[in-house]
């Protein structure tokens, strides 16, 4: 959970200068409020003002950014939509069973669209891969591949302030530039959407998918060096879903009962367009976390969902650019996470709450057969995301749900042929002056230091020495969470001593699957295993906060061939 003291350590004086610390410990800076936030019957979270560097003598030529007053808009006035499967250009769909065939192939183009966000709204001017936000969902099955041609169609302008000072975003770059990453996936490195592989508007690139990993709620979205975070808050991300023949035999919800949610907060401008934050620093407008009051959930905002009295599997994703949902039902019932990113549990977990950071998915069964009638919403906290309308009566009855879904072994720390500790720290930035997270004390563009082998196995620690979680995403591997122990953040900044707390403690239930983003806890050490399989190659970790990310809170890593 979030670290309710918000202990900051800042780190004047540039941000790998050890010796010149200047310790503020307790000071929680009074910051200026966005409009849009000052507007928000909600209080926003303090995370969101942490660190935000706000220079006060640079007036910004931007127009003043007028408000969407969200709270007055009527909820659960709009259907959940359901994005579209996307359609292959040659062959139909994968059914089950089918015989391995050639790449099933997709086009999928970027485009700007209007997106119906709430009845009483114009449309919203959005980025997405089709028609919709989120983009069509690509139906895959584990071991056939799928290539897709990805192209950009995109204006050559952003709607969104460029920050020409954030690595690879420089005046001299096209400011319209996407690499399409799907998350989760086990691609070549080609294939990966490399931030610094960019297109631009014109151009489109070919990706083939091999697929050979289980069956697992994957999404893709843009991962374009130093603009990401604008581009995912455009619109541009989808679901894209691996299925495999130990799954199909579970008889879990499918169909009409199996539904993907995104679930994403945006700021709007009172003319419906969305808003996305800025410095108030033309030269540096990128600010360090992104928190809007309008929930949107498949793009829709407070959307309603017509439900039967029976079982339901939801594919939940978190694509906020910043924001940690726990989610709950307003009516307290229980219900099953089955699955995290890379697939499902080795048995339903029955849980009262979901907590999601941007970057994770949740996989969950919620059955409705005692609440006929009733009106559910899912909450983030207190704060209503979308209803669920039970009907009367069920068209059909959902099989019950499976004692066990699958076997996974759990790695032993003993295989692991090395440990790499990995500092996650802030800093106050010198020129421009904000907030900066590292990753090691390093920058994106320093020499590769994490080279694992291929097909071995390695520990990484993180140390967050910060107040904030930080979901860190490995690329191309799936892993397993060992254990979390609480240490001496303080300690550790002043004097380099890495002083544990009490004892580690095992993840819950819902996190010994496979993952490929794990929660790292303020002043704490989180230890994950991984097994880096498939190809040799360059590939990025990182912060899935997407601004952390744009600011140099990611790193390229480098799996070699066996020595
Ligand atoms: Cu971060």
């Amino acid at each position: 959970m979030l670290d309710s003291t918000r202990r900051k350590l800042l780190l004047d004086g540039g941000w790998c200068a050890a010796g010149v610390v200047v310790s503020q410990t307790g000071a929680l800076k009074a910051l200026a409020l966005d409009p849009a936030q000052q507007s928000a019957g909600h209080s926003m979270s303090d995370h969101s003002m942490a660190g935000m560097a706000r220079p006060a003598a640079v007036a910004s030529k931007r127009p003043v950014h007028k408000p969407l007053l969200v709270d007055r808009l009527e909820k659960f006035v709009d259907p959940l939509p359901v994005p579209p499967i996307a359609k292959s250009v040659n062959a139909p769909a994968h059914a089950a069973g089918a015989p391995a065939r050639a790449a099933t192939t997709y086009r999928l183009t970027m485009r700007q669209v209007p997106v119906h966000v709430h009845r009483d709204l114009p449309p919203t001017p959005m980025w997405s891969y089709g028609e919709t936000v989120p983009g069509p969902t690509i139906e895959a099955r584990s071991g056939q591949p799928v290539h897709i041609e990805w192209g950009n169609e995109l204006q050559v302008k952003h709607f969104f302030p460029i920050d020409h000072t954030l690595h690879g975003a420089g005046a001299d770059q096209p400011e319209v530039r996407t690499a399409v990453h799907v998350h989760g996936a086990k691609v070549p490195p080609q294939y990966d959407g490399y931030p610094e592989a960019w297109q631009k508007p014109g151009e489109s690139v070919q990706a083939i998918y091999p697929l050979k990993q289980d069956a697992a709620t994957l999404w893709y979205h843009d991962h374009a060096m130093g603009i990401e975070r604008l581009n995912q808050y455009a619109g541009l991300f989808g679901f894209f879903l691996i299925r495999d023949e130990a799954e199909d035999k579970l008889g879990l919800p499918k169909g009409k009962y199996e539904i993907p949610l995104a679930f994403a907060d945006r700021l709007f401008s009172a003319d419906g367009s969305l808003y996305y934050p800025d410095s108030g620093d033309d030269a540096a407008p990128w600010v360090p976390e992104v928190y809007g009051d309008a929930m949107l959930v498949n793009g829709t905002l407070t959307p309603y969902l017509d439900v039967e009295p029976r079982a339901y599997r939801f594919r939940m994703l978190n694509a906020a650019n910043s924001r940690t949902f726990v989610f709950s039902l307003s009516n307290h019932q229980s219900f099953h996470q089955i699955g995290s990113d890379q697939g499902l549990l080795v048995a339903p977990v029955e849980v009262n709450q979901v907590q999601l950071s941007p970057g994770e998915r949740a996989d969950v069964v919620i059955d409705f057969s005692h609440a006929a009638g009733q009106r559910i919403t899912i909450n983030n906290l207190s704060w209503e995301l979308m209803q669920f309308r039970v009907g009367q009566a069920a068209g059909a009855a959902a099989q019950p749900l499976p004692q066990a879904l699958r076997i996974i072994e759990r790695v032993p720390a003993s295989v692991a042929v090395k440990t790499r500790l990995m500092i996650l720290r802030e800093y106050m930035d010198r020129e421009p002056k904000r907030m900066l997270m590292l990753l090691n004390g390093t920058r994106w563009h320093e020499p590769v230091t994490e080279r694992p082998e291929l097909d071995s196995t390695e520990i990484w620690s993180f140390a967050n020495t910060t107040a904030d979680i930080h979901p860190i995403h490995l690329h191309l591997v799936r892993f397993q969470v060992l254990d979390r122990q609480s240490f001496d953040a303080d300690e550790y900044l002043l004097s380099g001593k890495l002083n544990y707390r009490g004892v580690p403690t095992l993840p819950p239930m819902t996190e010994r699957g496979w993952k490929d983003t794990v929660q790292t806890y303020p002043e704490t050490v989180t230890r994950i295993i991984v097994r880096f399989e498939g190809y040799v190659g360059r590939y990025v970790w990182h912060c899935h906060l997407l601004e952390h990310a744009a600011n140099e809170m990611m790193r390229p890593f480098e799996v070699v061939a066996k020595a």
